[in-house]
């Protein structure tokens, strides 16, 4: 059985998501609206096949994918990138790895003592995320 990751669930911390943002070229005052966000993540699992949705006040954000099938990811309303993406397990953690313009980008999920942790990288910049469950949502 490999790990749950169904919830909602929202976000407790986030480090060093600005630089993160500056590697994606994300302009200076998208960034200082965008690292005040308390975003939402809302994760739909059926076995292998994953929706995400990261919700907030200012921009939404949805991907769709089945585990071990590359995908063409749009990252519409982030960065605006075409990437082609791939999610695979290793061991109870999501790895996705994106191929496109930027080296070295993509975001690995696990669940940790109950959070929901995630480390988004892009070139030389990692940012570290964690969400907690919400009770009966
Ligand atoms: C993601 O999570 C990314 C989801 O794939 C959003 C996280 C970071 C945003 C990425 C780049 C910043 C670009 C523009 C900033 C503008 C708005 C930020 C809004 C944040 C909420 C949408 C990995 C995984 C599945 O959970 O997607």
């Amino acid at each position: 059985m490999s790990t749950d990751f169904n919830g909602t669930w929202n976000m407790v911390s986030n480090d060093n998501f600005e630089a993160y943002m500056a590697a994606l070229d994300i302009d200076f005052p998208t960034r200082k609206i965008a690292n005040l966000l308390k975003p939402q993540k809302v994760i739909e699992q059926k076995g292998d096949s994953f929706i995400v949705k990261t919700l907030s006040t200012f921009r939404n954000y949805r991907v769709q994918f089945t585990v071990g099938e590359e995908f063409e990811e749009d990252t519409k309303g982030l960065d605006n990138r075409k990437c082609k993406s791939l999610v695979t397990w290793v061991s109870n953690k999501l790895v996705c790895v994106q191929k496109g313009e930027k080296e070295n980008r993509g975001w690995t999920h696990w669940v940790e003592d109950g959070d929901l942790h995630l480390e988004l990288h892009c070139s030389d910049q990692v940012c570290k995320q964690v969400y907690r469950k919400v009770p009966g949502a």
